[in-house]
C-alpha cells in the first residue's frame, strides 16, 4: 500500500537527518532545526527515492538528496512561518520554531537547514563522480534559489498588496515556484544522478506540483485546518486569488485530476517501473493533510 511505504521511507529519511545532525550537539539552534526536520509527509524525499530506484541508484546514495531536499523544504517552512511572513504560530501541529523559541533562533535554525541541504547534496556518499554532486548542488540552487521557490515567494508576498487579484497564469507562475520547483528538483534526482534523460520526470513534476497545491488550496477550503496540523495564518490570505477562488470548487478538483493523469501518461517511457510514482503522483490529491 502507497501510505505504508511512504511511512517507512519517512522513517529512513528521519534517520538519515538525525545521522548527518548528529555531530551539532545541542544549542537552541540545533534543537530547532531538529524540531523544524521532524515530521510531515516526506513526499519530496520519497520523490527522490522513487526516481533514484527508478535508475538502479542504491538507497544509501539517494538517501543523501532525499535528506537534502526536506532540509531546504523544513528552512523554507521556518522563514514562511516568521512573523515578517505569514506569521503562523502553528506547523504540523505544533508551535512554530519562532513561537517556541524565538525569532532569531528561527532564522538561524532555517539558515543551517538550508545550508545542510547543499551539504547533504554535495556529499561525497551522495555520489562518487564529483561532477554529479556538482549538478545536484547547482540544480538545488536554482529550485530553492531566486528563479524557483525564492522568486514564487517574492511573487506571493507581493500580491498580497497588488492592486488586482492574480491571473490563473500569474497563480500557475507563481506556484511553479513557490512549490513546483522543489519537486521538480527531487523527481528528477534519480535521472541525475544516472546521468539519464530527465525530460519525462520534469513533465511529471511540472503537472505533479501543480496539482499539489490546487489540492492544497482544495484543504484549505474543505479541511479543517487545525485538525489536520496545517498551518493556520492569521488573515495575510485573506482575498488572495487561488486556484479554487479562480476555478472554482469542481473546476480546481477538476483540473487536479486532469493534471495527474497528465503526469501518470508523462511516465509512460517507463512502463510498469513508474507504477510508485503514479501512486505517489495520485495520492497527492487524495491526501487529507
Ligand atoms: C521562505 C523562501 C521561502 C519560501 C517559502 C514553501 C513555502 C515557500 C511556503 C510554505 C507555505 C505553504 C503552506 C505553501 C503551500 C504548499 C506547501 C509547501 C505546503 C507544505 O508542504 P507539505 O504539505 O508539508 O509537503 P509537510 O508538512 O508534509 O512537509
Amino acid at each position: 500500500m502507497f501510505q505504508t511505504r511512504l511511512n517507512e521511507a519517512a522513517q529512513r529519511v528521519e534517520a538519515h537527518l538525525s545521522h548527518v545532525m548528529a555531530p551539532m550537539g545541542d544549542l537552541p539552534v540545533v534543537q530547532a532545526m531538529r524540531y523544524a526536520s521532524a515530521g510531515g509527509k516526506r513526499l519530496r524525499a520519497f520523490l527522490v527515492l522513487e526516481s533514484a530506484r527508478l535508475h538502479h541508484i542504491p538507497e544509501a546514495q539517494a538517501i543523501w538528496p532525499a535528506t537534502a531536499i526536506e532540509a531546504i523544504h523544513a528552512y523554507s517552512l521556518v522563514h514562511d512561518d516568521l512573523p515578517c511572513m505569514d506569521d503562523d504560530d502553528l506547523r504540523r501541529g505544533l508551535p512554530t520554531v519562532h513561537v517556541k523559541w524565538d525569532e532569531c533562533t528561527a532564522v538561524l535554525a532555517g539558515d543551517a537547514l538550508h545550508t545542510l541541504g547543499f551539504e547533504c547534496a554535495a556529499h561525497p556518499e551522495c555520489h562518487p563522480d564529483p561532477s554529479v554532486r556538482a549538478e545536484l548542488t547547482l540544480t538545488l540552487a536554482r529550485a530553492a534559489g531566486g528563479q524557483g521557490m525564492v522568486l514564487g515567494q517574492a511573487l506571493d508576498i507581493a500580491a498580497e498588496t497588488a492592486a488586482n487579484p492574480l491571473t490563473l497564469d500569474e497563480i500557475t507562475r507563481l506556484q511553479a515556484g513557490k512549490t513546483g520547483a522543489l519537486f521538480a528538483w527531487s523527481a528528477t534526482a534519480g535521472a541525475v544522478m544516472a546521468m539519464a534523460d530527465t525530460a519525462p520526470l520534469k513533465r511529471y513534476a511540472a503537472d505533479l506540483g501543480l496539482a499539489f497545491q490546487i489540492a492544497d488550496d482544495i484543504l484549505d477550503i474543505e479541511g479543517d485546518a487545525a485538525k489536520v496540523g496545517k498551518a493556520v495564518g492569521k488573515d495575510a490570505d485573506a482575498g488572495k486569488a487561488t486556484f479554487v477562488s479562480l476555478l472554482g470548487l469542481e473546476g480546481a478538483k477538476n483540473r487536479a485530476r486532469v493534471l495527474i493523469e497528465d503526469a501518470c501518461d508523462a511516465l509512460a517511457p517507463y512502463g510498469g517501473d513508474a507504477e510508485t510514482l503514479r501512486d505517489a503522483a495520485r495520492f497527492v490529491i487524495s491526501r487529507d493533510s
